[in-house]
């Protein structure tokens, strides 16, 4: 293990001594914060040259890398972990046991932060609706910050001193280690299965994400997921969202007798579903859910309406790329758990169902011990090909089919994009298909062949394009 100062060192310098474990994005951030307030601050990483260690302040003279070091954590008055460092890491428990105190940047950011705090969580729309509502803030004039598990650390944002709105996206890794949050207005916006090789199972995760109304002011709930309910019963103002017609005073979809959609707060129709520039289903509800935080928020309803008009979704989710040879392409790298992309295939396999289209879905990855099977009655509604990639793809074959997979479905073990395009190739040139559209919505997450969503995203776009190209070729 390498390090600039021994463990002898600190054991001179007092009892107050903040070890950050973790050096990433939200690590680096606390140790910037901490040394500012003037603690002293130790961090270890499990690498040995942590990419962001240059970027410390010289304060920070411990640094123990090339592994979680257990000796110094047992020597903190506190420890700050990053999100990626599971709680069951050894050192961490072994401190835990020790009755030392385990926090994350969240805890440090809320007893901090003066500017009341709108905390979003949920299994998916997390960044959609947090983008949702700082937009909204900033449309209406306030100085808004707006970070968390969005990707900026929210340690970050005490920078600005005027900040009049916080609006933070908070992953259930952040929520663990957060009490007595305290948010203006917190909510958990859908609750599916997703992290559980991390929290073990659905009660550990739901448990971790209910944190988020810890002392909260008001709360938004969603009619139609009954796991995203506090479980405590309490006075608090409440909104709900939903897709049904909204009672009094309550978030909803009005549909009138022509099919026309409107999104509607009890009885009054607000906006027609048609202005707004994002499709589907989900869309809606997560408008709805901006509305109705941002209500919470104290924010104008008028300015409000007119950012849902103007917002065009985020890249990587349901994203339309092109039509290559008549196939439309949807790059929904951002679908890393099947809650994702149950929406995704519902939302695009609705709009292609009535024209006897099908679609071509790409899944796979890390599978995180989700059960794939909870996918096949939609595939079997709305699919016609499954190209399957990545480390799970056998064992997403295994459970899609002992889940009733329809025979009408062709499977393809294909394990990296490059060849997943050649199938598709293949099958789209062949008269049968009835494939209209190609839809990358992998259900994993992707690091066992990229860095992340946004690389797998790009690359996929990538052999779109090239595909594109080689098509204008041949014509030319
Ligand atoms: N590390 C160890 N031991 C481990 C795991 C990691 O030492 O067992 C070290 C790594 O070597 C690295 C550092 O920890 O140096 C990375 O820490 P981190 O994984 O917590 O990442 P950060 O860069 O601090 O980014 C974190 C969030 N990452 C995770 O939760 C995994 C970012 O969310 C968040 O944007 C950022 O804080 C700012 O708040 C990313 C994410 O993938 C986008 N989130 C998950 C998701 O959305 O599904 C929850
Ligand atoms: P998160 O930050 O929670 O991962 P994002 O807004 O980045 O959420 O969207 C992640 C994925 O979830 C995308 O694939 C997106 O198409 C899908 N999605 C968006 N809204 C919803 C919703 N209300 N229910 C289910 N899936 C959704």
């Amino acid at each position: 293990m390498s390090s600039s100062a021994t463990t002898d060192t600190l054991i001179h310098k007092g009892s107050g001594l903040q070890v950050v474990v973790g050096l990433g994005q939200s690590g680096l951030s606390v140790a910037n914060y901490l040394t500012d307030q003037g603690y002293q601050v130790a961090v270890t990483d499990n690498q040995t040259t942590p990419a962001l260690a240059d970027k410390l302040p010289a304060a920070v003279e411990i640094r123990q890398f090339g592994g979680i070091d257990e000796e110094l954590l047992l020597q903190a008055a506190r420890i700050i972990i990053s999100p990626g460092i599971s709680l069951e890491t050894k050192a961490v428990a072994s401190a835990r046991q020790a009755n030392i105190p385990v926090v994350s940047d969240i805890q440090l950011f809320c007893e901090a932060c003066s500017a009341p705090i709108v905390a979003i969580t949920g299994s998916n729309a997390k960044s959609t609706v947090t983008t949702l509502v700082g937009q909204m803030a900033k449309d209406a004039g306030v100085n808004v910050g707006v970070g968390g598990n969005i990707g900026v650390p929210a340690l970050s944002l005490l920078a600005n001193s005027d900040m009049e709105l916080a609006v933070l996206e908070l992953s259930s890794f952040q929520l663990e280690t957060v009490s007595n949050l305290g948010a203006q207005v917190a909510t958990v916006l859908n609750m599916s299965p997703d992290h559980l090789d991390r929290h073990g199972d659905m009660l550990g995760y739901h448990q971790a994400k209910h944190r988020i109304f810890q002392g909260a002011k008001s709360v938004v709930v969603n009619r139609e997921d009954a796991l995203t309910r506090p479980l405590v019963a309490d006075n608090l103002p409440r909104l709900s969202t939903g897709i049904h017609a909204p009672d009094k005073g309550q978030y909803g979809l009005i549909t009138d007798p022509d099919g026309q959609i409107y999104l509607a707060r009890g009885s009054d129709r607000l906006l027609s579903a048609d202005k707004l520039p994002v499709k589907g289903r989900h869309n809606l509800l997560n408008a709805q859910a901006a509305l109705a935080l941002g209500e919470l928020a104290g924010l104008p309803l008028d300015a409000m309406l007119n950012t849902l008009q103007q917002f065009t979704g985020l890249d990587h989710r349901c994203q339309y790329v092109t039509a290559v040879a008549g196939i439309d392409y949807f790059n929904d790298s951002k679908g890393t758990n099947i809650g994702s992309t149950m929406a995704a295939v519902e939302g695009l396999g609705a709009v292609y169902a009535p024209k006897d289209g099908k679609l071509l879905l790409i899944l796979g990855g890390q599978g995180k011990g989700q059960q794939f099977g909870e996918l096949t009655p939609l595939i079997n509604d709305y699919v016609s090909q499954v190209l399957c990639i990545g480390e799970d793809a056998k064992l997403i074959e295994q459970h899609l089919r002992e889940a009733g997979l329809s025979k009408d479905v062709r499977l393809h073990q294909c394990q990296t994009l490059e060849t997943a395009f050649k199938v598709i190739k293949q099958v789209t040139d062949s008269s049968l298909s009835q494939v209209q559209a190609v839809l990358l919505s992998p259900a994993c997450a992707s690091f066992d062949q990229f860095s992340g969503y946004a690389e797998r995203g790009d690359y996929f776009t990538q052999l779109v394009q090239h595909q594109l190209a080689k098509l204008d070729t041949a014509d030319s």
